[in-house]
């Protein structure tokens, strides 16, 4: 049984999406089909998004002038669920300084920032290292590169390798932190106490009892950062390649009949 804040939903199914590159492209805004389709699907089933990303950048592309995305989804797991909302209302949260410890934090945060300043890569722009409650986002290009700068680096880094080289010497050199190294966009990867994947945030839907849980994802591979939550026997998981085929799926799986 589900409990009655989704009795209005005919089917007791819950279906999460992740969000750069299966609901929007990357780090761009949701398209009106997205929108339209998802407000359809909420008429079924209960809906939400898990991100790796921090709750401001995932509503800069999931927003929508009249409604805010964590009132347009039932769920909202921004860094993986770290960051989390229920029909809009903020539930309980762990940080992540909290678990690293501030004297191992800076050994660490040293360590990179050496480690980036060694790189020899084409260009290298600035915020190397993004803060944020629930993990530590590392950039070898820096986060404020442009647009085109984003997609030349992804292009590099698909050849050179340069982020995987990267969480590997730091898995290496911090095997005794608990952390997991993941990459999950295109200029970055995500560091997080181990659990504190995308599989975090289905401890905050346990309570529902959903029939089923469904997950829509594109980084579903091993190492992805969608892997653990698409692998994992309580949810149902989709691999996408984009949003379009995101979409093609939920009309084949939820919205033929
Ligand atoms: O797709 C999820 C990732 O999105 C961003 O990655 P990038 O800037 O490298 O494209 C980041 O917010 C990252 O934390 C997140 O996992």
């Amino acid at each position: 049984m589900t409990s009655s804040a989704f009795a209005d939903r005919p089917v007791k199914k819950l279906v999460l999406f992740d969000v750069d590159e299966t609901l929007t492209h990357a780090r761009r805004q949701a398209s009106p089909e997205m929108i339209e389709t998802l407000q359809q699907l909420r008429k079924k089933v209960a809906i939400g998004f898990v991100g790796g990303s921090d709750l401001v950048k995932i509503s800069e592309q999931l927003d929508t002038p009249s409604t805010r995305a964590i009132d347009a989804f039932d769920y909202a797991f921004a860094e993986n669920g770290l960051t989390a909302f229920k029909l809009g209302k903020p539930l309980p949260t762990q940080s992540f300084i909290k678990y690293v410890g501030e004297e191992r934090y800076k050994v660490m945060v040293k360590f990179i920032l050496r480690y980036i300043a060694d790189l020899d890569i084409p260009i290298q722009r600035g915020t190397f290292v993004e803060f944020r409650n629930g993990m530590v986002n590392v950039s070898p290009i820096g986060r404020n590169a442009t647009m085109q700068e984003r997609y030349d680096f992804a292009a590099y880094d698909a050849v050179h390798k340069v982020r995987e080289a990267f969480v590997k010497v730091l898995r290496e050199k911090f095997s005794d932190y608990g952390l997991t190294f993941a990459i999950g966009g295109q200029i970055s990867f995500d560091i997080f106490p181990t659990g504190w994947d995308k599989t975090y945030c289905l401890r905050h839907v346990e309570d529902e009892n959903f029939e089923e849980i469904h997950f829509f994802g594109d980084k579903t591979h091993q190492g992805g950062n969608d892997h653990e939550i698409f692998s994992d026997p309580r949810t149902i998981g989709h691999s996408v390649r984009n949003p379009q085929h995101t979409l093609e799926l939920l009309r084949e799986l939820f919205l033929s009949a």
